[in-house]
């Protein structure tokens, strides 16, 4: 008889209902098919994406994980909370899951909502290997839906993971070639110093805007619940219904801008944390993000779902439709938006800008040093001088975007698009109490060599984080790049500041977009060792990783100084 069933049954005639579910999944390498191209990447059950995983909160979850691979793998358990020795993570958690062996995951389901699991192993997660876990509540849900469907994004490259950091650490804009970019800027700027390129580009106006490395890996193929666009993943219903869709980013470097053409979408949960709903006609999912939206389709007609890269350089579509081969229009890819002189002052105040170039009252508007400590950065003062912003005045405005930003985005149909500040707690989860300490982490890079980093350092020369159990800490991110950086913190929730006190949002991803200051609070309540990265998959292996160790607490076996090693923990 299977173990599951026998807990199951032995649950059954306890007085008090014990849940305890018994699942098995395998590591596969398997076929991927995109309609563009075929190739081979790595799976879960013999399929890229893997089984969605449908747990109950207050359940005790035993998952086998066969490894079928002639290499390492693991499986982290995005957004879940639970003991770090079950959270996955090569070199901190565990060793990893060797070839041929079965490694047995055992945690309780504390919490609901929409998550989703991957490799944390090398590039097994672009390369295929990740999968949504849905858990319902223990209670009722506080909003009312007839059915539901999980909708996974990823951005599938025809090259494979290793290949793709092979070309990014050879030339920053391997993939990204087509343009004048940033890239291309930063060489000039290795010959001739920065101020100069810079007065230079200013002089011929080609600086005011750039296309830039918005995104750093173009040239893959949007899907949708594996499915490319032409493939159309379609979801099925009934007209007059509530439809909720739980969007999950798992790609490996792109953000998608998400919209339902005639359908307005009320936003309800995001990150797996249910919020007070807002309704909007698109929003921006970063990486490893996940929103869910509910939509009430009255009429008996097909929508396409579209999901666009927020670089427009590619797209994944489906078609919710009242039958199968129903079909909408397909929007064109909207122009690609543009980086502004806002977006790179992050950059210019602390990279690789040589002062000694500076020609003296003419560049002072750019002198921000006593700028970077301050929540709200007067970017107004670059617009003087011989620095020309243009129409900065029309661009729209959002606060988790430099003002002036050229990435904030819009809706296509001049409507709502969803801004992180929209975002509510629906229950708060923790009090609201002053942090006891702030810990301000510079998110940090070298173009030219693509490397990544915090406070300048990179992963493997780095010291952990060392929290103390039962602190609050307030994070200060500072993003000095002009990348958007998904900040994801394994094993505790990241409470976004929005300004909102005890309503301020739970989330695990925190995206920071270029020379923004963005903060976040931890209520650090899980004893262990967790990791700590940006979740674009090349910036994470290049080094935008740490390492957390929470000293104390219940069973803590790092009070005594148990610290595992730093290596292995890329992806
Ligand atoms: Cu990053």
């Amino acid at each position: 008889m299977n173990k599951g069933f026998l807990i199951a049954i032995l649950a059954g005639l306890m007085p008090l209902q014990v849940l305890a579910g018994e699942y098995d999944i395998s590591v596969d390498r398997v076929q991927i098919d995109t309609g563009d191209f075929v190739k081979e990447g790595i799976g879960y059950n013999g399929a890229s994406p893997g089984p969605v995983l449908r747990f109950k909160e207050g359940e005790k979850v035993t998952i086998n994980v066969t490894n079928n691979l002639d290499e390492m793998t693991s499986i982290h358990w995005h957004g879940l909370i639970l003991p770090f020795e079950q959270d996955g993570v090569p070199g901190i958690s565990f060793p990893g899951i060797k070839p041929g062996e079965t490694f047995t995951y055992k945690f309780p389901i504390v919490q609901n909502g929409t998550y989703w699991f991957h490799s944390h192993s090398g590039f097994q997660e672009p390369n295929g290997a990740y999968g949504a876990i849905v858990i319902e509540p223990e209670g009722r849900e506080p909003f009312r839906y007839d059915r539901e469907y999980v909708v996974q994004l990823t951005d599938k490259h025809p090259h494979s993971g290793d290949r793709i950091m092979r070309n990014l650490k050879m030339s920053a804009d391997y993939y990204n070639r087509q343009q004048q970019t940033v890239g291309d800027f930063f060489s000039e700027s290795a010959e001739k110093g920065f101020m100069a390129t810079l007065m230079d580009r200013m002089m011929w106006g080609d600086m005011r805007m750039m296309k830039a490395d918005i995104e750093d890996v173009q040239g893959f193929t949007g899907l949708m619940n594996g499915k490319g666009p032409e493939q159309n993943w379609t979801g099925l219903f009934k007209p007059g219904e509530r439809v909720r869709l739980r969007f999950i980013n798992s790609s490996a470097m792109t953000y998608f801008d998400i919209r339902i053409p005639g359908l307005e979408m009320t936003v309800v949960q995001a990150d797996g944390n249910n919020v007070q709903p807002v309704n909007v006609d698109e929003f921006r999912i970063g990486v490893a993000e996940t929103y869910d939206v509910i939509v009430h389709i009255k009429d008996e007609e097909a929508y396409t779902i579209f999901a666009e890269s927020m670089g427009r350089s590619g797209y994944a579509r489906g078609t919710l439709a009242p039958e199968e081969g129903m079909t909408a229009e397909v929007p064109e890819l909207r122009e690609a938006p543009l980086l502004t002189m806002a977006d790179m002052a992050g950059h210019m105040d602390h990279g690789d800008m040589k002062h000694d170039d500076m020609n003296g009252d003419n560049m002072a508007g750019m002198d921000h040093s006593d700028m970077g400590g301050n929540d709200e950065m007067d970017h107004s003062a670059m617009g003087h001088g011989s620095m020309d912003h243009g129409d900065d005045a029309s661009l729209p405005e959002d606060p988790f975007y430099a003002k002036g930003s050229g990435l904030v985005p819009t809706a296509s149909n001049g409507g709502k698009f969803l801004s992180y500040s929209d975002l509510k707690a629906q229950k708060p989860l923790y009090e609201d109490r002053e942090p006891t300490r702030e810990i301000e982490l510079r998110l940090t890079g070298n173009m030219e060599r693509y490397e990544w980093s915090i406070n300048g350092i990179k992963y493997e020369d780095a010291d952990p984080i060392v929290l103390q159990y039962g602190e609050r800490v307030r994070f200060k991110f500072v993003n000095e790049t002009m990348m958007t950086h998904p900040m994801h913190l394994h094993g505790m929730w990241s409470i976004l500041e929005v300004g909102e006190g005890k309503w301020n949002p739970l989330k695990h991803v925190i995206s920071v977009a270029p020379a923004t200051t963005v903060y976040m609070e931890t209520e650090v309540d899980a004893p262990g060792e967790w990791a700590f990265h940006c979740h674009l998959s090349y910036h994470a292996a290049s080094g935008m990783f740490r390492k957390i160790v929470v000293e104390g607490g219940p069973d803590s076996t790092v009070a005594e100084g148990k610290q595992s090693g730093k290596q292995g923990g890329e992806s």
